[in-house]
C-alpha cells in the first residue's frame, strides 16, 4: 500500500519575511534549509562524492560493517520514519536487516519522494509505505495513518549536526515524545576531527562546496527578488574549534549593495553573510545530548579513525 501525504507548507511570504529578517541583521545570516534548491541538491550529491568529504563514504562504511549488529540491536517489524529521506537510498539498504512493518519517508516535499518511493514498493511490496510532506525541523506531528507501535526514527548523514545544540535537543525531545515504549532513533553523527581534515572536508579543492555555498546568492534572488552578484562573493568554509563546528560564509569581495523590492542594503568588504553551521560532537558530548532528551539504552558503533559515529538511542 502506497500514500502520500503532504502537512506543513511554508508559503511564499513567510519565506521572504524570514529571509528578508536574516538578511537585514546586524550580523547577516540565513537557514542552511535554503541551500538545498534543485541546483543545491545536485550539487550537495556532488559534495558527498567528494575525497575530503569524508562523511558519507565513512557513514556508508559503519552501515556495511556493523549492520547485523545495528539490526539486532534494533529488532524486526519496525514502523522505520525515514526524516530527510531525499531518494531513500540509505534506508532502503537496511530493508532487509530491519525488515520494517512501514516505512515513512519524510521530505520537505512530498513530490520530492514520489518516484523513489513508487520504485521502493515494487521492490518491496510487503512493507506498507507513507510518503510525506514535510518540514521536520520545527514540529513532528504525523498523521494518524503513521502506526505508533515500536517507531524507529532514522536521521543519517549528521544532519542533526546542522542544528543549534538547543535546536538539537528539542528535535531529539519531539522524537522522543513521537514514540512508544519500544521506540528509538538511529542517528549518523560526525565526530570531533583534526582540524586540517573538516577545514578541507567543508572547503574542497575542486572548489563543489563553494559552488554548493554560492549557489544560495540565486535561491535568494528566486526567492526574495535580491540581485545579488554571484561574482562578487566568496566561500569560507572552516572549523571554529571554540565552538566545535564548521561555518559555513558568504564573504563579500568588495562593497556590495544588494536590492530587493522593498529595501536594500550594503554590505562592506569582507563582511559576511552566515549561511550554514555543521556541530561536531565527541560521544560524551552526544550522549549527553540523548539522555537529556530523555533516551536511556545507547549503543554506538564508529569506524577505525573514529571519525563518525552512527547511535542506537533507546526510550526505555
Ligand atoms: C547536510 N549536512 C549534514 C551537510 C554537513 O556536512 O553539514 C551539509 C554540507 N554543507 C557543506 N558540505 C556539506
Amino acid at each position: 500500500m502506497l500514500q502520500f501525504i503532504q502537512c506543513n507548507e511554508q508559503n511564499d511570504q513567510s519565506v521572504r519575511d524570514e529571509l528578508l529578517a536574516g538578511l537585514s541583521a546586524a550580523q547577516a545570516f540565513t537557514s542552511p534549509k535554503y541551500l538545498y534548491d534543485a541546483l543545491g541538491s545536485k550539487l550537495f550529491e556532488a559534495i558527498c562524492e567528494l575525497p575530503e568529504y569524508y562523511p558519507t563514504r565513512t557513514e556508508a562504511l559503519i552501515f556495511k560493517t556493523h549492520g547485523r549488529a545495528i539490526a539486532q540491536a534494533i529488532g524486526s517489524g519496525s514502523t522505520l520514519i525515514d526524516l530527510g529521506a531525499g531518494n531513500c537510498a540509505k534506508a532502503a539498504r537496511l530493508f532487509p536487516g530491519l525488515q520494517p512493518v512501514q516505512y515513512v519517508p519524510v521530505d520537505i516535499s512530498v513530490s520530492f519522494l514520489r518516484e523513489s518511493l513508487q520504485r521502493l514498493q515494487q521492490q518491496f511490496p510487503s512493507i506498507v509505505m507513507t510518503g510525506i510532506g514535510m518540514d521536520f525541523s520545527s514540529e513532528l506531528l504525523l498523521p494518524d495513518s503513521v502506526r505508533d507501535k515500536k517507531r524507529l526514527f532514522f536521521y543519517p548523514g549528521s544532519s542533526i549536526g546542522n542544528f543549534t545544540p538547543e535546536e538539537s535537543l528539542a528535535f531529539l525531545q519531539r522524537i522522543r515524545a513521537a514514540c512508544d515504549e519500544d521506540g528509538g532513533l538511529l542517528i549518523g553523527v560526525d565526530l570531533v576531527k583534526d582540524k586540517a581534515i573538516l577545514d578541507a572536508a567543508y572547503d574542497d579543492a575542486l572548489g563543489v562546496t563553494a559552488a554548493f555555498n554560492l549557489n544560495l546568492l540565486r535561491h535568494l534572488n528566486h526567492l526574495v527578488g535580491t540581485d545579488f552578484d554571484v561574482q562578487g562573493w566568496r566561500h569560507r568554509g572552516f572549523f571554529n574549534d571554540k565552538a566545535s563546528r564548521i561555518e559555513m560564509h558568504l564573504e563579500a569581495a568588495s562593497g556590495q549593495i544588494v536590492r530587493w523590492p522593498q529595501g536594500e542594503r550594503r554590505f562592506e568588504r569582507g563582511e559576511r553573510i552566515h549561511t550554514e553551521n555543521s556541530y561536531k560532537y565527541t560521544q560524551r558530548s552526544f550522549t549527553d545530548l540523548l539522555e537529556q532528551a530523555g533516551f536511556r539504552k545507547l549503543s554506538f558503533w564508529t569506524d577505525p579513525q573514529q571519525w563518525f559515529m552512527v547511535c542506537h538511542a533507546h526510550v526505555n
